[in-house]
């Protein structure tokens, strides 16, 4: 087969990958979810395994030819095991829904119950959305953050499981800027006989640098995303005790998905072992830092944020104190324009609606990768300000795209 670039068979596509890559290395990605993978995980991601199927698990496949996969593939098992201190990982869920619905398929019937955190206070789609198959497959009640305090309101969570007897109740959230009491969580699902499934999707970095709580050996399951904080390959994972293991690897194949991404299984495992390296924990506990020290900072200019402040990885901003008149989509399209890329999110007792919330949320983890320290967060913290006071002033944008510009120039990225 002779070699073609993307550019050589298709310019129009060659065009949006250069445009992305620029775009990522031009702008500063806040979107607390996204991080930048290294250039090992991308090249794993686009290596030849993209053909391979592998039905089944190492050692165990449907089809032949799956000796480099099923290497592949005990890697990321292996590195995820030592990552996280799980007995039992599945590293084959496409995304961290996919998880999600492997634990859900694995434990519960249609019908069955979830208690899960209300969206708007930082919960998932994929814990029990009406708009989610979760919400169409399962009997959802939902719990909520003291609105005053902005903390998990876990008295109230269980009053809630009481009352609702769940076959499951799911912990960790979206947006949500605090650690979390895993064991408080699981005592209410051992009083209610319930499963406990905690979703770390946006922590796992942080659980495997120990710079957060860690639900493993806690939570019966415990399942993540793995290209965000962690910034491994794409996609997502499972964790539970042995025990589990028969009903959570038949759940995720063939129970929800077919044949692996195998691609994607070379990302986690290169990424994994990225995380691995001592210079990992560094990196988590420096992108904790900065999320402290940009939210000490937005809020010196007056922005108020929900709970007071963070223990992770990102801020959740509630607008209507501070800029009453602006809402979380303006800000996020003003700061878009100069270059910091970060998004509209409801805040807990939101007074406008989902599409047009009330706040912005904005993470530390691409800014760190980056080599962003405290410093230079905090000069991120002055421009968010001076954009989200001035979103309709041209030639005040026009000056902070400039310093973005200058930020961008100076902690690189992709060559
Ligand atoms: N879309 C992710 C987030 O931004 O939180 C979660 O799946």
């Amino acid at each position: 087969m002779s070699y073609e670039t993307v550019r050589d068979v298709d310019p129009a596509v060659a065009d949006a990958l250069a445009a992305e890559r620029d775009r990522q290395n031009d702008t500063l990605a806040m979107i607390a979810s996204e991080n930048h993978v290294s250039e090992a995980v991308l090249e794993a991601q686009s290596s030849e395994l993209t053909n391979k199927y592998a039905e089944g698990y190492p050692g165990e496949r449907y089809y032949a030819g799956c000796e480099n996969a099923d290497t592949v593939e005990q890697l990321a098992i292996d590195r995820a095991k030592e990552l996280w201190g799980a007995e039992h990982v599945n590293v084959q869920p496409h995304s961290g829904t996919q998880a999600n619905m492997g634990v859900y398929l694995a434990v519960l019937d249609p019908g069955d119950k979830i208690l899960s955190m209300e969206l708007e206070h930082g919960g998932h789609l994929s814990h029990g959305h009406p708009a989610n198959f979760t919400g169409k497959t399962y009997d959802v009640e939902q719990y909520q953050v003291d609105e005053e305090t902005g903390y998990i309101d876990y008295d109230g969570l269980r009053e809630t499981a009481e009352e609702f007897d769940p076959d499951i109740i799911v912990s960790g959230y979206s947006a949500y800027p605090r650690d979390i009491e895993f064991e408080e969580i699981q005592d209410v699902a051992d009083d209610v006989d319930a499963y406990h499934l905690a979703d770390i999707a946006h922590t796992t970095g942080l659980v495997a640098a120990g710079v957060h709580s860690s639900p493993v050996g806690i939570a019966d399951f415990v399942t993540g995303s793995t290209h965000k904080t962690i910034r491994s390959g794409r996609g997502g994972i499972i964790m539970c005790d042995e025990e589990y293991a028969d009903d959570i690897d038949p759940a995720v194949f063939p129970g929800s998905q077919g044949g692996p991404l195998m691609h994607n299984v070379a990302g986690k495992a290169v990424g994994f072992k990225e995380a691995l390296e001592p210079e990992f924990e560094a990196y988590a506990q420096q992108v904790v830092d900065n999320a402290k020290a940009l939210g000490e900072r937005l809020e010196e200019h007056g922005f108020s944020l929900v709970s007071g402040g963070t223990d992770n990885h990102l801020v959740l901003v509630d607008l209507r104190e501070s800029h009453p008149e602006t809402t979380g989509k303006e800000a996020e399209k003003a700061l878009e324009e100069v270059g910091i890329v970060l998004n509209a999110n409801t805040v807990p007792g939101e007074t406008r609606s989902a599409f047009n919330p009330s706040g912005i949320r904005a993470g530390t983890p691409g800014l760190t990768t980056r080599g962003f320290d405290e410093p230079a967060t905090r000069e991120v913290a002055d421009l968010i300000s001076r954009v989200v006071d001035n979103h309709d002033d041209e030639s005040v944008k026009a000056e902070v795209a400039d310093e973005i510009d200058a930020l961008t120039d100076e902690y690189t990225l992709y060559e």
